[in-house]
């Protein structure tokens, strides 16, 4: 198996791990990714970091060497198997965080941009490179580096295929935030900040802000309005207010 499922008290982690190249995508990792979603998804955790085996990578990318003389249906196909795939990662009902600790390249860095947040340890380095390939990004890098780092920076980083090192990602708000020290032990670090609040109603925020970009204001509006309402609903609204008002925690019960 090359990725690896790991569940640490309330957080689950994904490992690719297949470092002799460099966790590359091949298409069997690709169905092994897919499966590995589906477990997460039934593990009641409350949150996923994904990240890569080995100090080198987070994953390099699409496996090159199973490109190489495809029919154009079975190209498209693969294309749309692996945006569908990482597509998951939206309707899982936590959020994900990409530890990105080395290079992230092509479908690697889709994966991360697919991912809810993103680290990266000082020596990342992030790309499309598809370019240099005589190829575009195909697992979702045009239509989601676009709406993380916007139109100007995106259309840079794919048309000129350079590589952007961790510094930059995180001043173009590529990456959240760098990591210093062990990753996985950052990455359980920054979950925490959040996996104590209501798993309903991080979702209903988390898909709030998701659709911002995919629809005009108005209706992102009104889904504000719906999400807010239905959050206003429950008892961990109730909950979190009475515990403000009696100087105290609160205690939240997903409910
Ligand atoms: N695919 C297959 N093998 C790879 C890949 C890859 N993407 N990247 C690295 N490897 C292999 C190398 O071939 C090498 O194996 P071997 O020792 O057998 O030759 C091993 O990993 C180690 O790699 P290097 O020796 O090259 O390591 P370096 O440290 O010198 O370089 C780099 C590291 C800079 C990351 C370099 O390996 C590199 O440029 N890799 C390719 C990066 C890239 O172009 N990625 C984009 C791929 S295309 C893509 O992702 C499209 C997504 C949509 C596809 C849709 C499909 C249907």
């Amino acid at each position: 198996m090359s990725v690896k499922v790991e569940q640490h008290s309330d957080v689950a982690v994904i490992t690719l791990d297949r470092q002799e190249a460099l966790n590359a995508l091949s298409f069997a990792i690709i169905d092994e990714i897919e499966r590995a979603i589906e477990r997460v998804a039934g593990m009641g955790v409350r949150a996923l970091l994904v990240t890569g085996a080995g100090a080198k990578a987070f994953c390099a990318g699409a496996d090159i060497k199973e490109l190489r003389e495809r029919t154009l249906d079975a190209q498209r196909r693969g294309i749309e198997r692996g945006q569908a795939v990482f597509a998951r990662l939206d309707t899982l009902p936590v959020a994900s965080v990409a530890l990105i600790n080395g290079y992230a390249f092509g479908g690697g860095l889709e994966l991360a941009l697919a991912c809810t947040f993103r680290l990266a340890t000082r020596n990342a380095k992030m790309g499309l490179p598809e370019i240099k390939l005589g190829l575009t990004p195909g697992y979702g890098g045009t239509q989601r580096l676009p709406r993380v780092i916007g139109e100007a920076r995106a259309l840079e980083m794919i048309l000129t295929g350079r590589t952007v090192d961790a510094e930059e990602a995180q001043r173009i708000g590529l990456v959240n935030r760098l990591i210093d020290g062990d990753p996985l032990e950052a990455g359980l670090a920054f979950a925490r900040e959040f996996t104590g609040y209501s798993l309903p109603v991080l979702r209903f925020a988390r898909e709030a802000v998701q659709r911002a970009l995919d629809v005009p204001v108005n209706e992102g509006l009104k889904l504000e309005a719906d999400l807010g309402t239905l959050a206003y609903r429950t008892a961990d609204a109730e909950e979190g207010m009475a515990a403000f008002s009696e100087k105290r925690k609160p205690v939240f019960r997903d409910a």
